[in-house]
């Protein structure tokens, strides 16, 4: 059911590591043209760290994980490209639709592939004050063993609330050379993470530790921070105006996330573009060595 680029192919038959990448974030949650140049540099960067980049999508239908230059392009640039979680991959197969993965259903294909570490932005989690809202991405991380670094979850949600459910679920938290949850365009979200890693050979030696003790059914989350964080008041009034204007035009289901990072986008004039950026970069990074040391 799945097709390998080239490139993933040689890697899987020679034993090298890879790294899963998203697409909803190329096609949904960065701003065109932008979008296309850092889903290239992004794997450039995976690529420089030695390991090889496979991003995952649906085109026409078809699971590809590893996508050559035209399939980034059309996951990038066409309108008709849907965001799919896991509960969508039967459907776009059957009426061979094109869709970009979430992490939940990017999760999902790179177990199936045999990928084990897998690089994203931020997390999806329970919503502000919508805590019935919450991202099939947890459910996902609490089914899947996979290695995932993101950068917390994102802060447009209820990161509390999303911690609580992660412990709910048995999904381990890390946290890369911090013990502060980090809040994805945040450096530090206000709240700390028990378990602290400094070396992606610490986080290798847990994931072989979890296949010895049998509590290797479930994925294990990497936080990494960003670097240089948003402007802390901006990020705020930001994200009250967003919140705000979710609710008034009654953003409901897939669309609440995109449309809450493109407000971010277009109200912080480019900051939260940079950080966002900033983020999956060091995240593929980090992925890569992890891969390496797997
Ligand atoms: N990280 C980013 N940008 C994104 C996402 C993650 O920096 O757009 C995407 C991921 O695909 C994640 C999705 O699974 O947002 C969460 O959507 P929802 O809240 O609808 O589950
Ligand atoms: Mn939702």
């Amino acid at each position: 059911m799945i097709k390998f680029s080239r490139e993933v192919e040689v890697a899987q038959n020679s034993g090298k590591p890879i790294v899963a990448l998203e697409s909803t974030i190329i096609s949904h949650g960065l701003p065109r043209p932008r979008n296309l140049e850092v889903a290239h540099e992004v794997e450039a960067i995976v690529r420089d760290a030695g390991a090889i980049p496979a991003t995952i999508a649906l085109i026409d239908g078809q699971i590809f994980v590893g996508l050559e230059t035209d399939q980034l392009e059309r996951i990038a640039n066409d309108d008709n490209v849907v965001k799919a979680s896991t509960r969508d991959l039967a459907i776009i197969e059957a009426t061979k639709a094109s869709a970009a993965t979430t992490v939940a259903a990017t999760a999902h294909i790179a177990h199936l592939a045999g990928i084990s570490v897998f690089a994203t932005g931020g997390l999806g989690g329970v919503h502000r004050g919508h805590s019935y809202d919450e991202s099939a991405d947890l459910l996902a991380l609490a089914r899947i063993p996979i290695v995932i670094v993101c950068a917390g979850v994102k802060s447009i949600l209820d990161v509390p609330g999303t911690l609580e459910r992660l412990e709910t679920l048995a999904v381990p938290v890390l946290g890369y050379r911090t013990n502060k949850f980090p809040g994805f365009y945040l450096t530090d979200s206000g709240f700390e993470i028990e378990h602290r890693v400094d070396s992606a050979e610490e986080i290798s030696a847990i994931w072989a530790n979890r296949f010895a003790l049998r509590t290797n059914d479930c994925a294990i989350v990497v936080t990494n921070p960003v670097l240089h964080q948003m402007d802390l008041a901006l990020h705020d009034r930001i994200l009250q105006e967003g919140l705000a204007a979710a609710d008034v035009q009654h953003i409901t289901g897939k669309a609440v996330t995109p449309f809450l990072l493109e407000h971010f986008h277009s109200a912080s004039s480019g900051e939260s573009l940079r950080v966002n950026i900033d983020i999956i970069k060091s995240n593929s990074r980090l992925a890569a060595e992890i891969a390496l040391a797997l």
